[in-house]
């Protein structure tokens, strides 16, 4: 059975939105990553990058949430838009949109504003900048149709799904009205069973909460010393 190594961040959640959308069996292995699994050599064996999520799939080895929703989605030939070159080029391109903009922007707004020892105005404005202006190019598509690839509902909607439907965490529930087609689009995904199963996942293992030095240790190893 396919294994998923996954935690409740939103880069695991959104590999197992696909999984419960395409009714795949799957085995979830929880990698606690306030207590230091993912530096594991087992768990290394899997992901070198030492995050989640990953999958292993027979002898297929897939780390990196965009690479696994591509990879399953080809496997199952679920969630992808029409065939043709275009409808190729636009699943390309807005995977690798969210893969080097929404998620590492969104990633370290939250990292500098609920984190960082010290609260540096200039990062945090400058990510919590370039976050919104991915989200606003996002929220520009989706006025223009229902969905990231047209009228169907696909991958890249899940993983646009990853990160917006946290948006009021790190951008206050008032971000929501400069982006009202995104909130559209996460509220009707939300509401999905498949995306409540997706959820849900993370209660099915008591996932270490406290933010302490071993979590920090684990999490952010750059603080154990001066690279620059
Ligand atoms: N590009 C990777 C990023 C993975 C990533 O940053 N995962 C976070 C959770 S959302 C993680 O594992 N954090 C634990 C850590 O950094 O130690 C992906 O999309 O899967």
């Amino acid at each position: 059975m396919l294994k998923f190594y996954y935690s409740g961040a939103p880069n695991p959640t959104k590999v197992a939105l696909f999984l419960e959308e395409a009714g795949l069996p799957y085995e979830a292995i929880p990698i606690d990553t306030r207590k230091g699994d993912q530096h594991k050599s087992e768990y290394l064996a899997v992901n070198p990058n030492a995050k989640v999520p990953a999958i292993v799939d027979g002898d297929v080895t897939v780390f990196d949430s965009n690479a696994i929703l591509l990879y399953l989605a080809e496997k199952t030939g679920k969630f992808l838009p029409a065939k043709g070159d275009k409808a190729r080029g636009e699943l390309l391109s807005w995977l690798m949109f969210v893969a080097s903009g929404v998620g590492p922007y969104s990633g370290q707004l939250v990292h500098f504003r609920t984190y960082a020892p010290e609260k540096n105005e200039y990062a945090i404005n400058r990510y919590a900048f370039e976050a919104q202006r991915h989200f606003g190019i996002i929220d520009a598509r989706l006025a223009k149709q229902k969905y990231m690839l047209g009228d169907s509902y696909t991958i890249v909607d899940m993983d646009v799904w990853g990160w917006s439907r946290l948006i009021p965490n790190f951008a206050g529930e008032a971000a929501w009205a400069k982006f009202p087609n995104l909130k559209r689009l996460v509220d009707e995904i939300s509401a999905r069973p498949a995306a409540q199963r997706a959820l849900a996942l993370k209660d099915k293992h008591k996932f270490k909460a406290e933010m302490d030095e071993e979590a920090r240790k684990a999490m952010f190893p750059h603080m154990s010393g001066k690279v620059a």
